[in-house]
């Protein structure tokens, strides 16, 4: 049983962009009751540093994302997956077009630690139509081959989830990115076949976080229970 693993209970990850590390922490705490994960990206781990993410995940009790979505060659992504670990991350992000190689080594290394891998199939901003999206059935394809605990998928493009969990399979998670100032429609993602809905800016701006995220979830939560027995059936 891996430490913090990532499962569907709400539905909602929150994508935790503040960069100061007190409010992130408060954020953190505030919206805990209502999510299934803390995500953090590079300004958070540019600005506070590993012992940021430390301090994050010292404070709640969820697992925690690093949305590195990790691209270099295999030696150098080896380095950053096994460091985000152990600076706290339970889960990390991979861009998959970066190749097999590196994605095999990232996902095996992520496994030994205990960790999660979520590899990137397809972005949720205009600008991926142009290059990830053409070749996101085969990233969906090589996550599954490598035994990737999930992928990411855009909630912009609700369409393009349902095709890629006719590739993975039940078996594998996608979080997925867009609700809100992007365009995604909330729920929309969950019905096409993901997991989670992350959702960051609708949250975190909000005068109540907490309050925000619990929306949210109640709204996630349903579709979740409602999907279960389809599941197990
Ligand atoms: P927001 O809900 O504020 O748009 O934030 C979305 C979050 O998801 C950001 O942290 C962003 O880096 C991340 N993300 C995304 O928006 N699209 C993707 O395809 C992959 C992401 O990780």
């Amino acid at each position: 049983m891996k430490s913090r693993e990532l499962k569907p209970r709400t539905g909602l990850i929150h994508a935790l962009d503040v960069v100061e590390l007190e409010k992130c922490i408060k954020i953190a705490q505030q919206v805990e009751p209502f999510v299934d994960a803390i995500k953090l990206s590079w300004p958070f781990i540019l600005k506070n540093g590993g012992e940021g993410m430390l301090a994050v995940r010292d404070r709640i009790e969820l697992p925690i994302v690093a949305c590195f979505k990790v691209v270099d060659i295999p030696e150098v992504s080896r380095d950053i997956v096994k460091l985000a670990i152990q600076y706290g991350a339970n889960g990390i992000t991979l861009q998959g077009f970066v190749g097999t190689d590196t994605m095999k080594e990232c996902i095996e290394l992520a496994h030994r630690l205990s960790a999660q891998t979520f590899m990137v199939t397809e972005m949720s901003h205009p600008g991926a139509v142009e290059f990830i999206q053409p070749v996101g059935e085969k990233l969906a394809k090589m996550a599954k081959q490598l035994g990737s605990d999930g992928i990411v998928a855009p909630a912009t493009r609700p369409e393009n989830i349902t095709r890629y969990r006719k590739i993975v399979g039940n078996e594998i998670l996608i979080m997925s990115p867009g609700v809100g100032p992007q365009g995604g429609q909330l729920g929309d993602a969950l019905q096409a076949g993901a997991n989670f809905e992350v959702i960051g800016r609708r949250i975190y701006l909000a005068s109540d976080p907490a309050k925000e995220a619990e929306q949210y979830a109640n709204v996630l939560s349903k579709i979740i229970e409602k999907k279960q027995p389809l599941l197990e059936a």
